[in-house]
C-alpha cells in the first residue's frame, strides 16, 4: 500500500489530481484509517505492531504529498511567471490623439493676439437677458432693427443670446476706470434663427472686442481690425471696411475679406460679390454708454463683433460652414493644428 501510494503521489500531475490521491489514501473512508479502526479486533500484542505500521505509513504518505505539492506549485509558478512576462522591445501600440477644433484653433489665435496686446478675455452666458441683449445696447422693445437677428426666445424675458454684445454692457456697467483703460474681448457661441446655407449657420461663434479710454478714434479701431486680419489671413489678402449700420455703434463698419474660392471674381459661396463679411465694428454709440453708468463726453470707444466661422473658412477655404458642425472626423482631422 505504501509503495503504491508513493508512486501515485509521484506521478501526480497538478494539485486537483493530487488531492484526489490524498482523500483516496489518507481520507476517512481510506485503508489506514480504517486499518486504524479495525483495531479492536486484532489482538493486544499486535495492537501496537499494527498501529505503529499504520501510522509510519500515513506519515510517509502525509510527507511525499507535501513535497510533491511544493513541487506543483512551484511548477505552476514558473508557468504563469513565463506566460506573464513583458516583452520590453515590442513597439508600443500609438494612442489615437484628439486635436482642438479648427474652430477653437483660430479662437486661440485671435485670443492669444488681443492677449499680447494687453485686453482681458472674458466670457459669457450664452442664455442671455433681453435687457443686456437688447435694451442696454440701445435696441428697445419696438425697435425694427431687432429684426437683424432673428431671435430664439426661451421666455419673453430670457433668450439665447444673438451676438457676444450684451458683454459690452455686463462689463462696462461694473468697469472702475481708476484702473485704468477698459480693453476687453469676450468670446463664445450666439444662436440665430437663420436658415442653415453654406455661409450661415443657426449657432455659431463671436469674439467681441472693446476699447474704452478717453481720445479713442476709428483709427485705432481701423488699425486694431488690420493687425487682426493681417495676423489671421496674411498680408496678401484683401480686405475692405464698408459703411454700415448697428444701434449701437455711430458711425458703424462692415469689415469683408477678399473671398478665398474665387479671389474676388464672384462665386456661389460668396454670392457673387467676391467677398466675404467677416465682422461688424463702430463706435461705441453714446446711448450705450450712459445705459452703463458713463459720461458720453469723457470717454468713448470702439467696439466690434467677429465671426471665427467665416475667419476658419477664409484661412482654410473650407467652403460650407455646415463641415464645421457636423463632426465628421475625416474633415476634422485635416486640421492638426501647431
Ligand atoms: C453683430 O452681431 C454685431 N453684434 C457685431 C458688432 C459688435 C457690431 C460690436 C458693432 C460693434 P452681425 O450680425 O453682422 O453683427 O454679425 C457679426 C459677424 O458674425 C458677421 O460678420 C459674421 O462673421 C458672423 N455671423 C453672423 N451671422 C452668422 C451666421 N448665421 N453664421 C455664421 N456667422 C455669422
Amino acid at each position: 500500500l505504501r509503495q503504491q501510494g508513493l508512486e501515485q503521489i509521484k506521478a501526480a500531475a497538478n494539485l486537483e489530481e493530487l488531492n484526489q490521491i490524498r482523500i483516496k489514501y489518507l481520507g476517512k473512508k481510506g485503508p489506514i484509517n480504517q486499518a486504524l479502526r479495525q483495531m479492536k479486533t486484532v489482538t493486544a500484542e499486535q495492537r501496537p505492531q499494527i498501529g505503529a505500521l499504520a501510522n509510519t505509513v500515513r506519515d510517509d504518505l502525509q510527507t511525499a504529498i507535501t513535497q510533491t505539492k511544493d513541487q506543483l506549485n512551484q511548477k505552476q509558478l514558473a508557468v504563469q511567471l513565463a506566460q506573464e512576462t513583458i516583452d520590453v522591445t515590442l513597439p508600443g501600440r500609438p494612442r489615437a490623439l484628439g486635436t482642438a477644433h479648427v474652430i477653437t484653433q483660430v479662437m486661440d489665435d485671435i485670443e492669444h493676439l488681443f492677449i499680447s496686446l494687453g485686453y482681458q478675455v472674458i466670457p459669457g452666458p450664452e442664455v442671455e437677458e433681453d435687457h443686456y441683449n437688447f435694451e442696454m445696447m440701445n435696441l428697445p422693445k419696438d425697435h425694427p432693427a431687432r429684426d437683424m437677428q432673428d431671435t430664439f426666445y426661451i421666455t419673453n424675458e430670457i433668450l439665447l443670446r444673438t451676438q457676444t454684445s450684451p458683454m459690452q454692457a455686463r462689463v462696462m456697467e461694473q468697469y472702475d476706470f481708476s484702473q485704468g483703460p477698459l480693453k476687453m474681448i469676450s468670446p463664445g457661441k450666439v444662436y440665430r434663427r437663420d436658415t442653415d446655407d453654406a455661409t450661415h449657420s443657426h449657432q455659431f461663434n463671436q469674439i467681441e472686442g472693446l476699447v474704452i479710454d478717453q481720445h479713442i478714434t476709428m483709427a485705432d479701431l481701423k488699425g486694431t481690425l488690420e493687425l487682426v486680419a493681417r495676423h489671421v489671413f496674411g498680408q496678401e489678402r484683401q480686405i475692405r471696411l464698408r459703411p454700415s449700420y448697428f444701434p449701437f455703434t455711430e458711425p458703424s463698419v462692415e469689415v469683408d475679406v477678399s473671398c478665398f474660392a474665387c479671389g474676388g471674381q464672384g462665386c456661389r459661396i460668396c454670392k457673387y460679390t467676391g467677398w466675404i463679411e467677416v465682422l461688424g465694428a463702430g463706435m461705441v454709440h453714446p446711448n450705450v454708454l450712459v445705459n452703463c453708468g458713463i459720461d458720453p463726453q469723457v470717454y468713448g470707444g470702439f467696439a466690434f463683433g467677429l465671426g471665427p466661422d467665416r475667419f476658419a473658412m477664409l484661412k482654410y477655404g473650407i467652403n460650407d460652414i455646415r463641415e464645421l458642425y457636423a463632426n465628421d472626423v475625416r474633415f476634422l482631422e485635416q486640421f492638426q493644428g501647431e
